[in-house]
């Protein structure tokens, strides 16, 4: 018999809450890797631990923040926007991030995202994007692709897709980017970016769900998805020079927007609120 051997301590270890782990997750699925690149993104932030808050609504990634070491709120369907909204009023010194999912986001939550998108309030927004609502047993979802199969779409899906990136910059988020699991150290750099950004800022982290979208869809396991996406995922840079067939299939990664030099809404709140006691 194998003896086992102690399990070592990991410079991580302080993030996770252990008393949580085993995690829920299916083997494979790509939120694992959404979460082990924000903790690196946070740990190179500095920022203080205690003066982190996770807030997440409902889905299997929404399920994120219960393993992971910080002040936290698991909120309803959709609505984590709005309950991180009232903790970043509530007390402006707090780093507020909001851990959902593409249904959570942009489906159930979606008029909260553009409005939170619209204020600029200093929130950092991870969308889990696995294009699916995994949970609920693989539904389509705003961002699941044209022909794709679901539970809900089994000849193929009929409606366009949102393309979160376009909707958070044309909405008014003030740092926006993308990146894939396949291309986990530009997330740990957005994310880092993300959380030093004063404003509203999105990150749309491109993951996979194995178990539902890539079983529907044949697209093999675990290993083949992250494969497949390795070979699919390009700059905006590359983008620029590349026809609409060419750029069919492929997943543009990058930066979109960096804006610095707009207001932030705790701030012009605190503005107001100043000036109406100088009037009373
Ligand atoms: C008000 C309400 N409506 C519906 C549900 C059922 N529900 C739970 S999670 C979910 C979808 C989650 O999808 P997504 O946000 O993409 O997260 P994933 O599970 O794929 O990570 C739905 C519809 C619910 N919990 N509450
Ligand atoms: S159902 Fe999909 S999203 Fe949910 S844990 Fe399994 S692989 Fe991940």
């Amino acid at each position: 018999m194998t003896e086992r051997t102690e399990r070592k301590e990991h410079i991580f270890d302080k993030y996770l809450r252990q008393d949580k782990l085993p995690h829920i997750w299916c083997p494979g699925c790509g939120n694992g890797t959404v979460v082990n690149a924000l903790l690196h993104a946070i740990d190179k932030t500095g920022l203080e631990q205690d003066k982190i808050v996770l807030v997440a609504g409902i889905g299997c990634s929404s399920r994120a923040n219960g393993y992971m070491n910080f002040c936290g709120m698991h909120t309803n369907h959709g609505r984590a926007l709005a309950y991180a909204t009232g903790v970043k009023m509530h007390n402006p010194e707090l780093k507020v991030i909001v851990l959902t999912g593409d249904g959570d986001c942009t489906s159930i939550g979606g008029n909260h995202f553009i409005h939170a998108c619209r204020r600029n309030i200093d929130i950092t927004t991870v969308v889990f994007n696995n294009a699916n609502y995994g949970m609920t047993g693989g539904q389509y979802s705003p961002t699941t692709p044209v022909n794709a199969r679901t539970k809900t779409s089994v000849y193929g899906n009929i409606e366009p897709n949102f393309d979160i990136c376009s909707l958070a910059a044309t909405s008014g988020a003030t740092y926006v980017a993308r990146s894939t699991i396949a291309n986990a150290t530009m997330m740990v750099s957005q994310f880092e970016k993300a959380l030093n950004h004063r404003g509203f800022s999105v990150v749309e982290a491109i993951c996979d769900c194995p178990t539902l979208f890539g079983r529907i869809n044949k697209l093999g396991d675990a290993v083949a998805m992250l494969a497949d996406k390795k070979t699919r995922f390009i700059t905006a840079a590359q983008a620029k020079n590349m026809t609409p067939d060419e750029l069919s299939g492929k997943i543009i990664t990058g930066e979109f927007v960096n804006r610095t030099n707009l207001p932030e809404y705790t701030e012009q709140y605190d503005v107001l609120i100043k000036n109406a006691k100088e009037e009373e």
